[in-house]
């Protein structure tokens, strides 16, 4: 029987290239997303893949539209990757990205449960549930400590797939993934906020870029090579919890200066530190422990954090060069 896959939050980045990743193993591939006002499926389009998706209109917070998308597709696998991601905004909309990031995730096991319980989930969880780190580097058995409203939802959707695992028998597996990168990302993320400045620098359109902690510290992939750990988990026979992450740390402030340099400048010229961009709590430093990822997934991380800046760095430079020859052409 050939497999087909139902990925809510298709058109984020993890989604994107999620679907990417799944149409070249042949899966049928179905996005779940809300109808918006606006385009959402620029990235589908700069993979090439946006007609390939079988679009299903629903919404995390609405049971009865999951309960139908999971009927429509007869999906083999569902991912959950939706969320209002964006840990800045956590603290702005506490409930929405409770209801989102949170109750979103209990709405897919549900509908799981209720319509096709030999369905294998997937639940993208998070290294900001480590928040104010219990251990020097972080994996399965570290206790959680989250430090936003975005890591609080997150560990309740975390338990709420090992529940139903262990509760139902259902094939729910979480996987606990570390900040991951690539052209693709969201542009209020530090790491695309600073390649997109650096190219708009570079080409005159910007004269500096303002920016909060620069201390904070990341384990940083790529996502094209995370979303390979998404589908391993779920070709395993039995279901689990895995950490995926490069096991190195770097700081903002080092990023910047890779970044910058990639097109010859001193990040020090140009970058200015704006408290606007603190937050209330911080996650000071992340560092993931990806042993039991390696052992039984045979996952590794392939993209090293040089390799990252420089594709975005490249990615913005040509975006922001086409965007103005549109503009003067
Ligand atoms: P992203 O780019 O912010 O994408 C989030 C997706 O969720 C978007 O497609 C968004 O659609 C959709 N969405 C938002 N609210 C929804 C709702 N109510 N119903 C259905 N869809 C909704 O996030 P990402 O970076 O790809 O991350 C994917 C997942 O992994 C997220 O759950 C994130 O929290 C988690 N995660 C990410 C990282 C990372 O470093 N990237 C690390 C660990 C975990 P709209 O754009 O239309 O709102
Ligand atoms: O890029 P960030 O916004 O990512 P953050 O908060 O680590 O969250 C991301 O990774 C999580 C995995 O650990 C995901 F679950 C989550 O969905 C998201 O994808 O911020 C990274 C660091 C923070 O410490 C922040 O304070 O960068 C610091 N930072 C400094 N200046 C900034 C800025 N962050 C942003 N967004 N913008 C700034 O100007």
């Amino acid at each position: 029987m050939s497999q087909s896959a139902l990925i809510t939050g298709v058109t984020g980045q993890d989604g994107a290239y999620l679907a990417r990743l799944l149409l070249d193993k042949g899966y049928r591939v179905y996005g779940f997303m809300p109808r918006r006002s606006t385009d959402t499926s620029w990235r589908l389009r700069e993979l090439g893949i946006e007609s390939s998706i079988e679009v299903i209109h629903g919404d995390v917070t609405d049971l009865s539209s999951l309960v139908r998308g999971i009927q429509a597709s007869a999906a083999t696998e569902v991912y959950n990757l939706a969320a209002q991601s964006f840990v800045g905004s956590s603290w702005d909309q506490p409930l929405l990205t409770g209801q989102v990031s949170g109750l979103g995730a209990a709405n897919v096991l549900e509908a799981v449960r209720l319509v096709r319980p030999e369905t294998r989930v997937y639940q993208a969880s998070t290294s900001e549930m480590f928040g104010l780190i219990q251990a020097e580097r972080q994996d399965e058995n570290t206790p959680f400590y989250p430090r936003s409203p975005y890591g609080a939802a997150k560990l309740y959707a975390h338990w709420m797939t090992v529940n139903y695992r262990e509760s139902f028998g259902m094939h729910a597996s979480s996987g606990i993934l570390f900040n991951h990168e690539s052209p693709l990302r969201g542009i209020e993320f530090v790491t695309r906020k600073v390649t997109d400045g650096v190219a708009r620098i570079k080409l005159g359109l910007q004269p500096e870029l303002r920016l909060g902690n620069l201390d904070a510290q990341r384990d940083w992939g790529f996502a094209g090579d995370y979303v390979q750990a998404m589908w391993l988990m779920l070709q395993q026979e039995q279901a689990d919890d895995y950490v995926i992450a490069t096991g190195q740390t770097t700081s903002v402030r080092r990023f910047c200066e890779l970044a910058f340099a990639h097109v010859g400048l001193d990040y020090e010229e140009f970058v200015k530190i704006d408290p606007r961009f603190y937050r209330p709590a911080e996650v000071d430093i992340l560092q993931g422990k990806p042993a039991k990822a390696a052992q039984q997934l045979g996952w590794h991380a392939r993209t090293s954090l040089e390799e990252l800046v420089s594709m975005m760095v490249e990615a913005d430079l040509e975006r922001v060069s086409r965007q103005m020859k549109g503009r003067t052409g």
